[in-house]
């Protein structure tokens, strides 16, 4: 089963992609993560995309496709693959059917998860991820037990670059103008799943899990 997480800066792809890749066995790709990775490594392609994300940009299609194929080339019959972040336009999710039908795949459901403006600027101004692995917190909602330190691994805690006000309208307005389009594109291919992304973690999950027919 392959999977994408659909839904604007905020919206809990990567807290329910965490759960739903532990729960099916599912490979996470996250596009967000694989920047932030090679960034902090310095690759090439870290390096040309850093000026964008940090503007809050999108970063040129050429680049994150060619990273996303890359991770592709794991997928196998066996092992699905659960996408967060991918795809943001028409051109990535043109992509993408194409090289999964190459491949004898196909996604079998786009998860979109609602949640209004207003709720996304309030998670986003307070979430902290861990350094190591990306666990996400949030300091009113989800805090960690010890201010700072990720539960799990025991790593500190950070805020995102591009978490600050004016990127995150930024980034909101880039959702809602050009990324959104893709519901219907998933709708039309019968496959969209749109689910109230402004309960609790457990809640959406639960929700997610009946649409999966998996409750
Ligand atoms: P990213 O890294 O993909 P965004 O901006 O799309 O970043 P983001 O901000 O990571 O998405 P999210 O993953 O949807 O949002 O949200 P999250 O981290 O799980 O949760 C947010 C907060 O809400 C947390 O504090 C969490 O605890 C809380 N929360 C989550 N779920 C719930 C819930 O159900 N209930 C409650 N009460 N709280 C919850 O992309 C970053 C940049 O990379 C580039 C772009 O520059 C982009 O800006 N990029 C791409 N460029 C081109 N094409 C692509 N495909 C690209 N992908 C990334
Ligand atoms: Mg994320």
């Amino acid at each position: 089963m392959n999977l994408i997480l659909l839904g604007a800066q905020g919206s809990g792809k990567g807290t329910q992609s965490a759960l739903l890749a532990q729960r099916f066995d599912l490979e996470p790709c996250a596009s967000g993560d694989l920047l932030r990775e090679a960034m902090a490594q310095g690759t090439p392609a870290g390096q040309q995309a850093r000026p964008y994300y940090e503007r809050g940009d999108l970063v040129p299609d050429e680049l994150m496709v060619g990273m996303i194929l890359e991770r592709l080339k794991n997928l196998t019959d066996a092992h699905g693959i659960i996408l967060d972040g991918f795809p943001r336009n028409h051109v990535q999710a043109d992509v993408l059917d194409a090289r999964l039908a190459e491949m004898g795949q196909a996604i079998a459901r786009v998860i979109y998860l609602e949640v209004p403006r207003a709720l996304l600027l309030e998670r986003l101004s307070g979430r902290y991820i861990c350094r190591a692995q990306g666990h996400v917190y949030n300091i009113k909602t989800n805090p960690p037990k010890t201010p700072g330190i990720c539960d799990i691994d025991g790593s500190e805690l950070y805020q995102r670059s591009d978490d600050t006000g004016e990127k995150i309208q930024h980034r909101l307005d880039i959702f809602f103008s050009e990324t959104l389009q893709l519901t219907d594109y998933y709708a039309r291919q019968g496959k969209l799943v749109t689910v109230d992304g402004t309960q609790s973690i457990a809640d959406v999950n639960y929700a997610i899990l009946v649409n999966l027919g998996a409750a």
